[in-house]
This record gives structure tokens, sequence and C-alpha cells, in this order.
């Protein structure tokens, strides 16, 4: 199915176009057909001469109602220029073209209706070359009546050819739906329409609402009038939604699939109207289906940051509209170059801004985003509407490599401090690491670990670990056992040969800082050299021996070489008269 718009002054044969393709009627309130006046948009669709289907979304000529108007192009690419042979060019078929312009509509065709009243060929002449100056360029021209029928077969062809040459949708993309109807059914609750553009829609899917964020699910689909149970772009489609208010949803609001789309309102932009500076500082913004107020912030001559009074799921290229309502003209269209831009917040930031973003055009560049943020999530990436290809540098973290390269260097000299702060620490906290290099995830550091540094046991160390063998390890747990809670009692030589601990499995254990050895056979769990400083720190200064000894709760088997070992780390200073104070008191 191709979806195409149409576009055009009040009155100049839209709908009627509309009905004579289709056999359905557009207009589908009383009121429109009282008044003979499109206010909403329409719905209704036909098969082509080769086959396929086109929807048209039928939109409102009267300037009242151009935000309507812009409601139904939003997700559209393609639109039916229309043009009244007796009328020619009229002010909204300037706006109106000036709209798809903006939006970037590239595709359409050039319809003369009303070509029993006058001779279609000057309106044409006209039309086509206010067209070949917008994004649509040279555009074929059908001129037709809808009262005698001429011309109408060859707008059926010409609507094929227009269809052949749409890009391909892309069925796998996420879903974006952006609602332009909704309402409810008897028995069956809530129900929104919109444009499918891109991914494929099933009954039973959890989708959700980019207002408010929260889930919904689909209860039943519709596309052309029928019930399906899978829709894939591009479509019109209507989705039934299970146990959800109407009154959640409205035109503008969007269905998306979870957690792939960036809700944001904050966005900096580049303008292809009016300059930055000569923007009022609030504009109604367009996209989608949405109309959204938001402050214009003027950063480079046509790069400006908005504030939007709502969230939106927006996407890095993504086109849109600036419109001042009061004004009730297009102040010109916009393209989305950063929809998660930095804080502005030191002087002088906005004017490097927007030297950054001079830089930008819209189009997703990983490298470059990479370099602006250093560090991203490859889901908010994509998320944002850039690509993500590479390999991560740990989890689902892409790193810009120059960064990664600084952070490596960074984190050597990191675990060197901290050795040198805490000498009696055994290596770097991967927690302390994490905060002084300003990191959001620990796996982070682990990654940046290289050898001779090891991630041990929660630590970065300088030291290289051997696994130990299993009865090692085994034995060790053995101690921990038996002397945890008496850290400072050391095992008898004969407890060791027992547990099977002999010099060369000793050796083992301290390298591998599983053990502290204070002298031959006698050993202590790692920890007890930072407790016993926490211990002697928490006697009289000085202490003798024998203050420690029993403040330790241990023997002199243990406290005499302890206790040097703490003189020659620097934790404790011997005096003259061989007491001791403690000079690191260990927070
Ligand atoms: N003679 C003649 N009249 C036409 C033709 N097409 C449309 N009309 C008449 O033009 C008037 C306006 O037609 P609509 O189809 O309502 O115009 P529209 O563009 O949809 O108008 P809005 O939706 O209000 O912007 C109606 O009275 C139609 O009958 C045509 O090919 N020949
Ligand atoms: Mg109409």
């Amino acid at each position: 199915m191709w979806v195409v718009a149409t576009a055009g002054h009040v009155d100049h044969g839209k709908s009627t176009l509309v009905r004579t393709l289709t056999g359905m009627e557009p207009d589908r309130w009383a009121e429109e057909r009282h008044r003979g006046m499109t206010i909403d948009l329409g719905f209704a669709w036909t098969t082509l001469p080769s086959g396929g289907t086109v929807a048209f979304v039928d939109v409102p000529g009267h300037e009242r109602f151009v935000p309507n108007m812009l409601a139904g192009v939003g997700p559209v690419p393609a639109a039916l220029i229309v043009v009244a042979a007796d009328e020619s060019w009229m002010p909204q078929s300037a706006e109106h073209l000036a709209a798809l312009d903006a939006l970037g509509v590239a595709y359409g065709l050039l319809v003369v209706t009303r070509a029993d009243l006058a001779d279609p060929e000057p309106a044409a002449a006209r039309a086509r070359a206010e067209i070949a100056a917008t994004a649509l360029g040279d555009v074929e021209t059908v001129a037709v009546s809808a009262v005698t029928g001429a011309g109408l077969p060859r707008l059926r062809a010409a609507l094929d050819r227009l269809a052949a040459r749409l890009p391909a949708p892309d069925p796998d993309g996420p879903v974006r739906l952006w609602v332009d109807r909704s309402f409810t059914i008897r028995g069956s609750g809530t129900v929104v329409t919109g444009t499918l553009g891109a991914g494929r829609l099933r009954v039973g899917d959890e989708l959700e609402l980019a207002a408010t964020g929260e889930t919904v699910r689909v209860r039943g689909l519709q596309s052309l009038g029928v019930a399906r149970p899978e829709v894939a772009a591009v479509a019109r489609v209507a989705v039934n939604l299970r146990g959800t208010p109407r009154d959640r949803l409205a035109r503008g609001d969007a269905l998306l699939a979870p957690g792939r789309f960036h809700r944001t309102d904050l966005v900096d932009v580049r303008l292809a109207g009016d300059p930055a500076a000569d923007l009022p500082a609030t504009l109604t913004l367009h996209v989608g289906s949405a109309a959204v107020p938001a402050h214009v912030r003027p950063l480079g001559p046509d790069t400006v940051r908005l504030r939007l009074a709502r969230p939106l799921p927006l996407l890095v290229g993504d086109r849109a509209l600036l419109r001042d309502p009061g004004r009730r003209h297009v102040s010109g269209g916009v393209t989305v170059l950063d929809v998660a831009p930095p804080p502005l917040g030191r002087r002088g930031a906005a004017a490097a801004r927007a030297a950054v973003l001079d830089g930008l055009d819209g189009r997703p560049d990983l490298a470059g985003e990479l370099r602006r943020r250093h560090l991203v999530r490859a889901a908010d990436l994509s998320r944002m509407g850039v690509p993500v290809a590479g390999t991560p540098v740990a989890g689902d973290w892409l790193a810009d490599p120059d960064h990664w390269a600084r952070l490596g260097t960074r984190l050597v000299d990191e675990v060197a401090r901290h050795a040198r702060e805490h000498p009696l620490e055994h290596g770097t906290p991967v927690e302390a690491l994490r905060q002084r290099l300003g990191l959001p995830d620990r796996a982070l550091v682990e990654a940046l670990v290289r050898a001779p540094l090891r991630v041990h046991a929660g630590r970065v160390t300088a030291a290289a670990h051997d696994t130990l063998p299993e009865p090692v390890t085994r034995a060790v747990r053995r101690i921990r056992e038996e002397y945890g809670d008496r850290p400072f009692r050391a095992p008898e030589a004969d407890r060791l040969a027992d547990l099977g601990l002999g010099p060369r499995e000793i050796g083992a254990a301290v390298r591998a800082g599983a053990l502290l050895k204070l002298a031959d056979n006698v050993v202590l769990l790692p920890d007890a050299l930072d407790d016993a400083v926490r211990v002697l720190a928490g006697l009289p200064q000085p202490f003798t021996l024998s203050a420690a000894r029993q403040a330790l709760d241990t023997t002199r088997r243990v406290a005499v070489p302890l206790l040097e070992l703490l003189d020659r780390r620097g934790a404790t200073r011997r005096l003259p008269d061989d007491a001791r104070v403690v000079v690191t008191a260990r927070p």
C-alpha cells in the first residue's frame, strides 16, 4: 500500500477528486458535507491499474485548518498537489507547498482540477514553476475533470508511476505511529488511526504511548476497513487498544515500539526558513501529527534550541515545521540535529554549541556522535535515530577511540596514585576508579584494565594473580572459617601442615593476595593489616608492644612481626623507647 496526501487551496476540488478516484466519501462529518468544505482529515483508498493500493489522506484547504492539514501530511511521504484550472495558484496553494517542502516531502504529482471550467495549461504552468523550486522538483502533471471524467485514467496511471518511485519502507524498523484520529467504538473501546511509515504491528503487541511512556496493548488491527492479525508499513492502520481510556490519547500522540525512541523536550535544529534572530520566542512545532508549543533560543544564524511544552519521540534527521499560529504563516522547515543536546550552562556555551551544530546536517553520524558524547550506550544512540555499528567497549557502551585511550592512561595513573595514598590496601577498588574517572558503569573500568594490571575480587591490582590450585584455595577458606573472628591469631605451624600449606603453597597464596605472610609459618588473612591499624589507632598513643598485643588479642609470635611490617609500610612509627604511634589512621 502507498499513502498519498492531498494539498491545495480551499475549494480546488481535492475531496471531489478523492471521491471520484475511490468511490469513498472523504468528508466524514455532516458539517463538512453541509458546508461543502473539508474541516478535518479524510481517508479513502482505491486499487491502481498495477493492482497496488493507494490510500489518500485528504486535507482541508481553508487557511483556518492548516494545523489539521499539517497533521495529515506530517507522516506521509508523497502528495497530490491540487490546483483548480479556473482559479490557478492561490494563498493556500503556496502555504501547503511551503509546508510540504519544509517537511521534506519529495514525491508528488500536480493535478489541475476543474479542467472543464477553464484551460488547465496556464494554471499548470504556474504551479509547476512554483513546485520546481521545492524538494518536489519537476512533477508529472495531469489535468482532470470530476464532472466529465476526463484525465482520470491518466491520473491513475500517473499514481502508479509515482508509487513505483517511492522509497521502499523498512518493515523491520521500529514502529512510530503518529495518531491522527482517536475515537471509541462501542464494545471495543479506544481506536486510533495513523499512517504506519515503518515497521509492523501485530495483534497482542505492547506499545508505548509517546506522551506518557505508559504501556498499551494492541487488541485489534484494521487496515482498509478489514481486520488483520498483522499490518506492515507502509499502511493506513486503525489500532484498537485494550483497556486504554480514550482520553489517554489524542491526535499528536504516537504509539511507539517500547524502548526504541528517545522522548525529548529539548532539541537543537537547523532552520530552512527565517533566520534564527527573526523568530519569535514562542512558535508551534509541527512534526508527525503533533503540534507542540516550543520556546525558541537562537544559537547560530540558522540554528536554534527548542524547548518543547511536552516531550516528543524525535529522531536525528526528522523534518518538522515551525509556525506562528497568530501570524498564520509557516516560519519554515527545520531539520532535527540533536535530540539529546548538552545543557548550555557557562558563558559562551551557546556560541560553542552553534559551532558544533555548524558541522551537522541531520544525517546520523556515529563517529561524530561518539566524538561529541565520548561514551554512550548503543541502545541510547539508536533511540536517537543513529544506527549503531562497531563493537562496544563493555556491555553495550560505545566509546570514542581517542577518549577511550585517554581513559586507559588515566586509569593507570589513578591506580598508581591510589597505591601511594593507601599503601596498606591491596589494589584499588573498581568503584573508587569508576568515581575518579567519572564513569557511569563499573564494567567500563574493568574494560579499561590492561596487563600488567588485573581485576581481582572487585579491585584493580598491579600484581599478576595466578589462579590458585584448588587445595590451596580450600585451605585458605578453612583458615578464614577458623580464624575469621580472631583475625590476629595465626595458625600454628602444625595446623598449617595439616591444611597442606607448605612454604610453596603459602608463597602462592601470598602472591595471589589470599594470605599475608608475617614470618616463616606466620600468616594472617590479608584484611588483618588494615584491621590492626584501626585497632591500634584506638589505643592511647604511644602504645607499647604489650598494649598492642592485648588490644589485638594475639601473641608475641604475631604481634612482633606485625608491628615490624606496619613500621616498614609507614603505618606505625617506632619511637626511641620502643613504644609506637599510628601514623596513618585508616578511614
Ligand atoms: N466543474 C467542476 N467542479 C468541480 C470539479 N472538482 C470539484 N468541483 C467542485 O468544486 C467545489 C469544491 O470541491 P471540493 O472537492 O470540496 O474542494 P476541496 O479542495 O476539497 O475543498 P476544501 O476541502 O474545503 O479545501 C465543489 O463544489 C465541487 O463540486 C471539477 O472537476 N469540475
Ligand atoms: Mg475537501
